[in-house]
């Protein structure tokens, strides 16, 4: 097992790292920008190194920095947390070159998902059910017209190198398809560096269903069920449920199934996300991410793993400590993120938290590396807190929401809690029928 782990994040995910590490009686090692010395993550780790000014470019993103503060402290590996630097596949060779381990998959397992269309391509031949529409990208008009007729309007067209939401066009009819290609392509090349874009049928009612998986170096695979995070706004997640309300357990098996024994034939190693549409009862991958992600807390509540206690393991080259058959899964989790803007026009809030008090009590988790004095920077993502419950059913999970929601105080900032504590209260969200558009509706209709 390593000795010592440099944790190459902030804020909430930074400390959920460190508190893994800790219970595993490894060392941590915090690196940080100038406008971040106070921060949680930071007066808790074992060491810490500055790595940079505030921009994200100059400190969480600057992998020359970073490599330099693992080798002064010795650390033997580097966990990337989600966002900065954890899909940046020369981050994770270049780790490798300096003899550090990457708590992640390879550099060609990253490199692979992160170009969409040869992730759909690989997927697909996998056995994993893809959204119907051009074999690879479309270069040729005419030809893209062609398919385009073939699958039927509307169509999407992605940016290969896009995702969670960048780089996407909708399109209605043929008179409109060669110029949202055109400017699709224009827009991919400036923003991503390549300018390959591949065509979808559009759906227009679907679900965000995603499955979590890990697998460690010896091919033993196993999926850890589904989360539901259709709630979205700007592509930002807001609340996430696990299981998802509009399944079965017949299909959450069915599909977890399929999705082990793809992850097994890609050779794939560390925890993954497939996430997938649902829509009348068919699942369509649409991409992988190959990272930790900020919702795993929920599944963890259901099935009682620590899935960031398995990643570590998995790094160091030891098996899974369970296998398909033991995971039970339990009962239902919601997490609500928490974050500094106002609850209803989302500006942020940035600012210093005058009274902090987190709501505790049976099944009741928050992630957060806030406190009562804490400054939140304005430099950084707005996500200061989650908090995530868990009820023996998706009703008390509800009832035990409302009841942690209402204990909550952080004061001197706005924060979305009162988005959250409305939100829940809706009869639509009640029921679990929503889809993918039901929040920004749901926003438009309380102005
Ligand atoms: C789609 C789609 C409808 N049809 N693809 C948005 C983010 C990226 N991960 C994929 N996205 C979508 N892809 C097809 N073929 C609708 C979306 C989409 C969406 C997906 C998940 C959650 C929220 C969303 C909000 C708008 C659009």
């Amino acid at each position: 097992m390593f000795d010592k782990v440099l944790i190459a994040n902030r804020g909430e995910i930074a400390l959920r790292i460190h508190r893994a590490c800790q219970e595993m009686g490894i060392a941590t090692v915090a690196v940080h920008s100038t406008a971040d010395e106070h921060a949680m993550h930071v007066r808790l780790a074992n060491e810490c190194v500055c790595i940079g000014p505030p921009s994200s470019q100059d400190s969480y993103l600057n992998i020359p920095a970073i490599i330099s503060a693992a080798e002064i402290t010795g650390a033997d590996a580097i966990h990337p947390g989600y966002g900065f630097l954890s899909e940046n596949d020369k981050f994770a060779e270049i780790i490798a070159e300096h003899k550090i381990e990457f708590i992640g998959p390879s550099a060609e397992h990253i490199r692979l998902m992160g170009d969409k269309i040869s992730a759909k391509e690989v997927v697909k031949k996998l056995g994993i059910p893809v959204v119907p529409g051009s074999d690879g990208e479309v270069a040729d008009i005419t030809k893209a017209k062609k398919i385009a007729d073939k699958i039927g309007y509307p169509v999407i067209v992605k940016a290969a190198a896009g995702g969670g939401g960048r780089g996407m066009k909708v399109v209605h009819s043929a008179n409109e398809l060669e110029s949202a290609i055109q400017s699709c392509k224009k827009e991919a090349a400036a923003s991503f560096g390549d300018a390959a874009v591949y065509l979808e049928k559009f759906l227009t009612l679907p679900r965000h269903i995603e499955f979590q998986v890990i697998a460690d170096k010896y091919g033993n695979v196993c999926h850890l069920g589904e989360r539901d995070c259709s709630l979205q706004r700007r592509h930002q997640k807001v609340l996430e449920e696990a299981p998802s309300p509009a399944l079965n357990s017949d299909e959450q098996s069915r599909m977890g199934d399929i999705v082990s024994k793809a992850i097994k034939g890609l050779g794939y190693v560390g925890v993954g996300t497939i996430e997938f549409l649902y829509e009348n009862g068919e699942f369509f991958f649409i991409e992988m991410n190959t990272r930790l992600q900020v919702e795993h807390p929920i599944t963890e509540m259901i099935t009682g793993i620590d899935i960031v206690r398995e990643q570590i393991r998995i790094a160091a080259g030891l098996p899974l400590s369970f296998r398909q058959e033991d995971i039970k899964f339990s009962g239902h989790a919601i997490e609500c993120r928490i974050n500094a803007e106002d609850p209803f026009t989302f500006m942020p809030s940035p600012g210093k938290i005058k009274d902090y008090h987190a709501p505790g009590g049976l099944d009741v988790r928050v992630d957060s590396a806030i406190y009562s004095g804490y400054s939140i920077p304005p430099y950084y993502d707005s996500m200061i807190a989650k908090l995530i419950v868990h009820g023996k059913t998706r009703n008390e999970c509800l009832m035990r929401l409302r009841r942690a929601l209402a204990e909550y105080v952080i004061d001197g900032i706005k924060t979305t809690i009162p988005l959250h504590q409305s939100l829940i209260r809706e009869p639509d969200f009640i029921n679990g029928a929503y889809d993918i558009h039901w929040l920004e509706n749901y926003l438009k209709s309380i102005k």
